[in-house]
């Protein structure tokens, strides 16, 4: 019978060789997350970074961790230091890490340890363009990504910019963990279509932890 009081438990939706969606996984820590989220901006808030070619991002980034990825006239880089602030980065917090950790390991990648958390916040509209993920030093590391609030439609393409993409809907509580040789796959987000998540309000948050050095 449908039952539409049932809380589903996580599942697995294997996307593409070293890729997989862990639907849901982390939806029970969802609140705790965004009260970290929250705590993190309180420190160091959302902004939007202008690329090397001088656009202002629809999306609103924050970092934290030893490490934080953000672009400036200079270039795109990862920094111990927030150049808009000159400040340290928030530490991660202890649960970010073990969720990361956790769902790494789930996927099959056991000795990941992130040191830094990319914070994107989406209003209606933002989007991210197809891009590649590279400035990590090591590409044998996976990347562990987890959605909160409103949907999203995620794309995801090849090793080329031009490769046909696949698209795929994230959603609240969402984990992806992007390795092996999908871990260069050009991968971007469809401009978010405007809504109230019970959880999160007119948002869509995405959490990227990386080891970066
Ligand atoms: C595929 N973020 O921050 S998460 C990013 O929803 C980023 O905010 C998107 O792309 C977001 O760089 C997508 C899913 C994701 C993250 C990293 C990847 C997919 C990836 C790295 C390699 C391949
Ligand atoms: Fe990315």
């Amino acid at each position: 019978m449908l039952d539409l009081f049932s809380e589903e438990a996580p599942w697995a939706e294997p996307l593409a060789e070293g890729a997989v969606i862990l639907r849901r996984r982390a939806r029970e820590q969802a609140a705790s997350l965004l009260a970290q989220v929250e705590a993190v901006a309180q420190s160091n808030p959302f902004h939007h970074r202008i690329t090397p070619g001088g656009h202002r991002m629809s999306v609103a980034m924050t970092n934290c961790g030893d490490l934080g990825w953000s672009s400036d006239a200079r270039g795109y880089q990862y920094t111990g230091e927030d150049s808009a602030t000159g400040r340290r980065w928030p530490p991660m917090p202890q649960m970010f890490r073990l969720l990361a950790q956790a769902c790494a390991q789930e996927a099959g990648f056991n000795y990941f340890q992130p040191d830094a958390c990319l914070i994107n916040r989406y209003e209606p509209g933002a989007k991210l363009s197809l891009h590649q993920d590279k400035d990590e030093k090591d590409l044998r590391q996976p990347i562990v990504s987890v959605s909160l609030g409103l949907p999203a439609v995620f794309q995801f393409g090849g090793f080329e910019r031009g490769d046909a993409v696949q698209r795929v809907l994230l959603e609240h509580g969402d984990v992806v963990v992007w390795g092996g040789p999908s871990r260069l796959r050009f991968h971007g987000i469809l401009p978010i279509k405007a809504g109230i998540h019970p959880l999160t309000g007119a948002f869509r948050y995405n959490l990227t932890f990386r080891r970066a050095r």
